[in-house]
């Protein structure tokens, strides 16, 4: 049996300037640049093996066998790497999730990054870093900056091969942590993809959310590589706040928003003013993230500890770009 084989392991990210819309579905071009912290903790290992006597793709996630009907932007991801190879078997994808759905955090960004990273492996060669955020982004557009580590900023582009993630700074030269607020670790309502094409198609805001996304980013450049939290937080918070206006004002409106969220919000502002410095950002969901230097990440954790239980408070740090190895 001709078999070949690839692994890789990609970690979480969580945007500090959103992406939140698309101009096309199917290469997944966003409408606006990105940029993202790498997580430490949360990551995907996901081992593919291509060989001629398989019949069909199978992916099995956490050993469970993924139902085929569910595995659109799975295929798209494996096509797009097939055809770049000119391979034409089918694989087994065995994949992994050290994203605890407690963590509040979203396995899409890892997941399809490593499979990106696993299917080339197995079939070329993954120096060429661009390419692998390329086919990440097809399997899901926030995927296309987990190829890296530290500070990440995906350019919106206007074709495939345009539409990519760089590095900014390494994860050893950037002092952001985040403390995870879980206040609801269920699954979302509105899964993002389609959270951000209601709001794209029926938001009146909508065109000046990707003017002032895209005015951001040499702002947030600038800001990263300065080293300056301050700046970086302000503008992360204010990303935030911008996106999730945009779901206010969709038509019919809809928020992420649950009342503890406000909740967060509002004690962020209050542990900033008392001379603790941190800034908020919240994603597709009720969770409210928290930006800090690494001096004041113990005193942001026993400040939330007297609203929230200790395990909804989750700690992260800056994390690295994709590995063919376990280690
Ligand atoms: C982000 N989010 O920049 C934004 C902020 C959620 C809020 O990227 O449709 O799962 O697969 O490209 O990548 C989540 O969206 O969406 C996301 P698709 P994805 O992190």
């Amino acid at each position: 049996m001709n078999k070949k084989q690839g692994f890789a392991r990609a970690h979480t990210n969580i945007a500090l300037l959103k992406y939140w819309g698309k101009v096309d579905s199917d290469l997944i071009l966003p409408a606006n640049d990105s940029i993202s912290l790498t997580l430490d903790k949360f990551y995907t290992d996901t081992k593919v093996t291509f060989s001629d006597d398989y019949t069909s793709d199978r992916f099995y996630l956490n050993r469970h066998l993924m139902n085929p009907k569910k595995m659109q932007r799975v295929n798209r991801v494996l096509e797009a790497v097939k055809n770049e190879f000119g391979y034409q078997g089918y694989a087994k994808i065995e994949s992994e999730n050290h994203v605890p759905t407690s963590a509040g955090l979203a396995s899409s960004a890892s997941g399809m990054a490593a499979l990106a990273g696993a299917a080339v492996d197995a079939l070329g060669d993954v120096s060429d870093l661009n390419n692998l955020s390329r086919f990440a982004r097809l399997g899901s557009g926030s995927a296309s900056r987990s190829i890296f580590g530290g500070i990440v900023h995906w350019h919106r582009g206007y074709d495939h091969q345009s539409s990519f993630a760089e590095q900014i700074v390494a994860e050893d030269e950037i002092d952001l942590n985040m403390v995870t607020i879980v206040i609801d670790h269920r699954k979302k309502k509105i899964k993002s993809t389609l959270g951000m094409q209601h709001t794209a198609e029926t938001s009146p805001f909508y065109p000046a959310w990707v003017e002032a996304t895209n005015q951001a980013v040499p702002e947030m450049i600038a800001a990263v590589k300065e080293n300056n939290f301050t700046k970086i937080g302000e503008l992360a918070e204010h990303s935030a706040s911008m996106m999730h206006a945009t779901t206010l004002s969709s038509n019919p409106s809809f928020t992420y928003f649950a009342p503890e969220t406000i909740q967060a919000i509002k004690l962020v502002e209050q542990l900033r003013n008392s001379g603790i410095e941190c800034y908020y950002t919240i994603d597709a969901g009720p969770n409210v993230k928290v930006l800090c230097q690494s001096k004041n990440i113990t005193r942001v954790r026993d400040f939330f500890k007297n609203y929230f239980a200790e395990e909804q408070l989750v700690v992260a740090k800056p994390g690295s770009g994709i590995k063919f190895t376990k280690n």
